[in-house]
């Protein structure tokens, strides 16, 4: 079976972005693969978190994770930091991937230039080679993510390769698993950029456990143009675009085949809030069960976290033989 990785940071709550660009996949890909989950805290390390708060999100996100259909006992599901394999990996990545390489990655440069970010550590910039070892340690085959981490697969693609042609085979080369619809779900106020978990509120981000009246309200609201026709033409009707798109994520048809059913904006606007609205309910009860029990959360990541590490330490151990490091 193959192999399929991916992570998640707790750096806030979850928006209808991550649900429909990564998390829908990941749920589904645990049908046909062998499934590892991870919530990256050392990721979310590298811009400023306030203690209390990272722990809180951690735990919630990770309840999150199973709510969405996540199975910890048919998937592998635990916290990055419970396995001390993707630091020690991420030290031999740094060391082969090179400072230009690190400056081109647009997540950084963007990261970086926010007003709000005083501080740039150094972790915000070699993060691609922390990420390159996530998925690497498990000789993942395929990594299903957002349309905004295609870079960052590229470099661990190349990150690979080089170690394998300069230390001899070591690393199963991964692919990207980018969803056909929902891959870039936009921001509902402003149809230019991404939808983001750390803008914070904002009236143009879904939220995962987001009452139902607001949905409504937040996708009635939802900026589209003046000219009236619905058609899916990202370019000229970004805010339309985006509302197909969700509605095609949502509702697993194809943006473009949607368009043809809809002559007005506000018939449109209705019937994507409510397949939000469907595919979220679900969703908010199983999390409202799953937090009332911490406890088992704790026990179920850290059986994730045993089964992860007897995967990750064998993959360690072949990088630092290969790589001349002594046993
Ligand atoms: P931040 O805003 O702090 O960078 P984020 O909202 O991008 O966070 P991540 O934890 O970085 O969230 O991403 C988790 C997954 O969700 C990734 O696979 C990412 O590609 C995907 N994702 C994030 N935002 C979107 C979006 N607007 N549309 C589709 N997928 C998204
Ligand atoms: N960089 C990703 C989160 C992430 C990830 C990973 C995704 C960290 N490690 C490994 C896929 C595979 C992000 O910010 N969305």
């Amino acid at each position: 079976m193959k192999r399929v990785f991916s992570g998640i940071q707790p750096s806030g709550e979850l928006h209808l972005g991550n649900l429909l660009g990564a998390l829908i996949n990941w749920e589904r890909l645990q049908d046909d693969h062998d499934a590892v989950y991870c919530v990256v805290d050392l990721h979310a390390l590298t811009l400023p978190q306030a203690p209390e708060v990272l722990r809180q999100n951690t735990i919630n996100l990770a309840q999150l994770l199973m709510a969405v259909g996540i199975d910890p006992e048919r998937s592998i599901l635990f916290v990055q930091s419970h396995v001390p394999q993707h630091p020690q990996l991420a030290w031999l990545m740094e060391c082969t991937v090179s400072y230009g390489e690190l400056s081109r990655m647009t997540a950084f440069k963007d990261k970086s230039n926010r007003d709000s970010t005083k501080f740039v550590s150094a972790g915000l910039f070699t993060y691609p080679a922390l990420q390159a070892a996530d998925i690497l340690l498990y000789d993942t085959d395929v990594v299903p993510v957002g349309d905004d981490q295609r870079q960052h697969i590229e470099i661990t693609r190349d990150i690979a390769e080089r170690f394998n042609s300069r230390f001899g085979d070591t690393f199963v080369v991964p692919e990207h698993r980018i969803p056909p619809a929902g891959a870039r779900v936009m921001d509902l106020q402003h149809p230019d950029r991404k939808m983001s978990k750390s803008e914070g509120e904002s009236p143009g981000t879904i939220w995962v456990l987001e009452d139902e009246k607001k949905i409504e309200k937040k996708f009635k609201r939802a900026v589209t143009d003046s000219d009236g026709e619905v058609r899916f033409d990202i370019e000229s009707k970004p805010g339309v675009s985006n509302l197909l798109s969700i509605l095609g994520a949502a509702t697993g048809k194809s943006p473009e085949a949607l368009a043809e059913s809809y002559t007005q904006y506000g018939p449109l606007k209705g019937d994507t809030a409510e397949a939000v609205i469907e595919l979220l309910r679900p969703i908010q009860a199983r999390f409202a069960e799953l937090q009332a029990d911490p406890a088992e959360t704790e026990r179920l990541l850290k059986m994730g976290a045993d089964k992860a590490e007897a995967i990750a330490a064998d993959v360690l151990a072949r990088a630092k033989n290969n790589i001349g490091l002594l046993g």
